[in-house]
Formats: C-alpha cells, sequence, structure tokens
C-alpha cells in the first residue's frame, strides 16, 4: 500500500496537473456526439435482450454476513458489512481476505447459470464499495491480481463470451479502501470510518480520483466490454465534482466506442433522479449523462416512452452473498416480474450473490434455471419485444413485436387463467390469428369491432404465465 502511493504519483503526475486547471463543482456531462439513428444501432441489443444476470461478488462474499462470528443481520446489503460494523480497511481486508477462496472454473458455472436462464448479458462487480479490484490492476495492491495471483475478470469475461453472452462491468466510484478518498466531502454516501477523521491525515481526492481513472482504463481497454454500470452518486456528491464524470464517460467511451453506460455517475433530474430514494428516478433521462436509467429493487409502475431503463434486484434481499438471509422470492414472482418489466418497456437484471469460493448458491441455480425453463418455452414474448400498446389488463400483462414482415405480434401473458375460457382484448390491429406459445396450436378467435375474444382450453398449459400469441 505504500508503495502504491507512489507508482501513481509518479505515474500520473500529468493527469493531476491537467485536472488542477479544472474548477470543481459542476455537473457537466459528455458532449453529444451520436444522432438518434446511432444512439439506436448502439443500444439495440441491449434493448433486445431484456434479460441480464447481475453478479456481486468480491471480499465481502466469504463472510458471508457473518462478523467475528455472528450475524450481521438476516436482511439488507452484506456486501456493505464493512461498512455496517464499521471496519477500517486493514481489520476488514485481515478478516476477508483468507476467506476469498475461488475455486478453479467457477466462472463457467456462472455463464452456464446465466445461458441457461435465459439471460443475453451478465453485469458483475468489477470492484466494489470495498475497494477490491477482481482483475490484476497495476495501480493496486488490493486487487486479485496481488493477493490471489489471479486474473478473476479474465476468467469471468472468457467464460462469458465463450457462451455468447455480452458483458458488463459494475464499477463502484465509492472507495472504502483508498487512502486519498475524502469520505468528508459527502453528508450522504456512505463510508465504514464516515463522522471520523482520516486515519491518515489529510487526504486529497484529486489523487483518489487519478487513480480511479487509471483502474477504470485499465479495465476498459483490457476486455471487450459493452455496458459500464457506475454506482453510486448522492445529491451532494456527484458529477465533475466528484469523479470527474465526463472525462471518466469519455476515457470509457474512447476506448470502447459502442459501449452502453447508466447515470448513476450523477444525481440530477437531467440525468433521471428525483430523490435520494433508490425509487426516486424520474422518467426522462438527458443521454449525455448515460444511456439508462436504473430503478433498484423496484418497478415503475408504467412504462417510460422514449427513456431506456432496467430494474435490477436481488433473489433474497442481499447482493452480496450471506448465510443468514433466506428470503429468497418464489419462482411466480420472478418469472412475473420479468414479464412485467417487458410489458413497460424495461429490462430485468436479476443478481445472484456467488459464495467466497464463486459457487452459487443452490437456491440461486433453482431459481435462474426456472426462469429458464419458462423462457425456454415463452422466449419469443421477452426477447426483441417492446411495451405494451394498452395499459395492463386485469388477467395479466403485454408485450409486443414488428416482425419482419411489417406485421405486428402482440403477446399476451395471461396470470390469471379466464374460468369462462375467453379472454378479451382490444387488439390495435386486425387480427388473422392466436395460437398458444406452449403447444403452439391454433386457438378459436372472434372479432367484433376491435374487440378480439380468444377460445382458450380449460387449464392453463403454465400456472406462472401463460402466452398467447396474436398476429
Ligand atoms: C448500490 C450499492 O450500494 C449496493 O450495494 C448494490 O451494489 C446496488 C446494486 O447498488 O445500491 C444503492 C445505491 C443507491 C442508494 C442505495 C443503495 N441510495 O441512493 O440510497
Amino acid at each position: 500500500m505504500t508503495n502504491l502511493s507512489r507508482k501513481w504519483t509518479v505515474g500520473f503526475g500529468l493527469a493531476a496537473l491537467i485536472w488542477a486547471g479544472v474548477a470543481p463543482g459542476w455537473v457537466r456531462a459528455e458532449a453529444q456526439r451520436e444522432n438518434v439513428a446511432e444512439r439506436d444501432a448502439r443500444m439495440q441489443w441491449w434493448r433486445e435482450a431484456r434479460f441480464g444476470m447481475f453478479v456481486h461478488w468480491g471480499l465481502y462474499s466469504g463472510l458471508a454476513g457473518t462478523w467475528e462470528g455472528k450475524p450481521v443481520g438476516t436482511r439488507g446489503g452484506m456486501e456493505w458489512i464493512q461498512e455496517r460494523v464499521k471496519a477500517d480497511t486493514d481489520t476488514y481486508a485481515r478478516a476477508a481476505i483468507p476467506l476469498f477462496k475461488p475455486e478453479p472454473g467457477f466462472a463457467r458455472e456462472w455463464a452456464a447459470l446465466a445461458k441457461a436462464a435465459g439471460c443475453k448479458y451478465v453485469v458483475f462487480t468489477t470492484k466494489h464499495h470495498e475497494g477490491f479490484a477482481l482483475h490484476d490492476s497495476k495501480v493496486s495492491e488490493y486487487d486479485a491480481g496481488t493477493v490471489l495471483h489471479r486474473d478473476l475478470v479474465k476468467e469471468i469475461v472468457e467464460s462469458l463470451k465463450a457462451e455468447g453472452l455480452r458483458v458488463g462491468f459494475y464499477h463502484s466510484v465509492i472507495d472504502w479502501h483508498h487512502d486519498q478518498y475524502e469520505y468528508q466531502k459527502s453528508q450522504q454516501l456512505p463510508h465504514p470510518l464516515k463522522g471520523k477523521p482520516y486515519p491518515n491525515g489529510t487526504r486529497d481526492h484529486v489523487r483518489y480520483l487519478e487513480y480511479l481513472h487509471a483502474q477504470v482504463k485499465e479495465l476498459v481497454t483490457a476486455y471487450p466490454v459493452d455496458v459500464m454500470w457506475w454506482d453510486y452518486s448522492a445529491l451532494d456528491f456527484q458529477g465533475d465534482a466528484a469523479w470527474r464524470a465526463t472525462d471518466l464517460m469519455k476515457l470509457t467511451r474512447a476506448a470502447r466506442p459502442g459501449i452502453i453506460m447508466n447515470n448513476r455517475l450523477y444525481r440530477s433530474p437531467e440525468a433521471g433522479w428525483g430523490s435520494m430514494a433508490t425509487e426516486g428516478y424520474l422518467p426522462r433521462l438527458d443521454t449525455a449523462y448515460g444511456d439508462f436509467i436504473t430503478p433498484e429493487q423496484h418497478i415503475p409502475d408504467t412504462g417510460m416512452p422514449g427513456v431506456d431503463w432496467e430494474t435490477c434486484m436481488t433473489l433474497n434481499t442481499t447482493w452480496g452473498y450471506s448465510d443468514h438471509d433466506h428470503a429468497w422470492k418464489t419462482d411466480e414472482t420472478l418469472i412475473r416480474n420479468l414479464v412485467d418489466i417487458a410489458s413497460k418497456g424495461g429490462n430485468y437484471l436479476l443478481n445472484i450473490g456467488p459464495k467466497g469460493d464463486g459457487s452459487v448458491p443452490p437456491e440461486s441455480v433453482k431459481a435462474m434455471r426456472a426462469i429458464g425453463a419458462w423462457m425456454q418455452v415463452n422466449g419469443e414474448s421477452i426477447y426483441g419485444t417492446t411495451a405494451s400498446p394498452f395499459e395492463k389488463p386485469a388477467w395479466g400483462r403485454c408485450t409486443q413485436k414488428r416482425l419482419a414482415s411489417g406485421k405486428s405480434r402482440l403477446y399476451l401473458h395471461v396470470f390469471d387463467w379466464p374460468k369462462d375460457g375467453k379472454l378479451a382484448v382490444k387488439a390495435p390491429f386486425e387480427v388473422t390469428g392466436a395460437r398458444l406459445l406452449a403447444t403452439g396450436k391454433k386457438l378459436e378467435i372472434a372479432q367484433e369491432s376491435g374487440l378480439v375474444t380468444v377460445t382458450l382450453p380449460p387449464a392453463a398449459p403454465d400456472p406462472v404465465v401463460s402466452v398467447v400469441s396474436l398476429e
């Protein structure tokens, strides 16, 4: 760690000179540099994907929600355990490092699971708030390269690519390890030592930013990354003043021109944020501040026309693995959430928290596979679809798709199977046929002044969600 400060002082002196000329205190966004068609082309795979897997994995995973032999809690994010127990970084590292022991081949398991679940992309933590980097970083000794002599980011990226999955990097700009991170600049952002003086006397946030930028540059230049998932900002600490956000986004885009980024380097209304609440997002986004907004643990009531959004959610109540959280969502809730989100034009980023050895908890494997089994049958009603043309019906949800032929197709997601066997829908076009996705069987239809009535078999093929397509 002492070597570290010398390394980057020498290496990044020039960047410090440049930074010294920039006045802090503004939220200034990356310049707009593409037209609508270019943006649509860049966003296309992400919009069609609709379903991704989130992975929270770091030193906290080995601690598993336990500190000094006692459970820290049964609910809430255990990736915050260092903050929960108010441990300084050395105490935390001493306890956590011996418990973080990734088995060889762990990443192949993740990739296979994402694939089996029907996910099209995986976003994983390259560094969470704790500050431990999973790659082999030249600018840090608090990283997998130094501690484990492994590049875990490389192992994960290679496994994901081998399965044909898109790759996203979650990267925390909050840092509880770095000895120049000036946590006193924000009242709202968390830090284990919040309210206490800096243990090392004074700090220089500019030097933290050199480190942050250098580490992000390593990541985006070394690996074929498709999504950058920044985390996170506060009303009192955001954007250029907090992270030199404009430059951070620029260097990322320079390395990966097609990359898609979220809005969490900012916390302003123009960046889609209404308040400090996790659900405090607005249905608008100036794309200079990011490509999509990130409702957390929450599904918006209605769609957000013209705004790309992704709901991220846990399978139980923690992002990072905990031995003590057994509040698992049911398969029914998860599948209906995915359908609900797709019907409103959003993406679902569903989290797993692998253990310290990299293995995925059996409950999570079971849940992801259940979604996969449903997607195997009904995936065409999710992938490449757009929001429902009408408000959510009493019996379920709806998505739509424009076909290559120029015709449209509606997918009716039936949650509550009608007892009288009749499903009535106001179709926005003339219907030429109906089909049950589960069986491929044609269904009888009757049409009268825009109202289509489909005759269903007596029993739902799937008690969770059965899908009827209308041509
Ligand atoms: C953040 C992380 O703190 C959390 O550990 C997890 O990674 C999640 C996906 O993202 O969660 C947040 C972000 C913002 C607030 C709270 C939790 N907030 O503004 O109160």
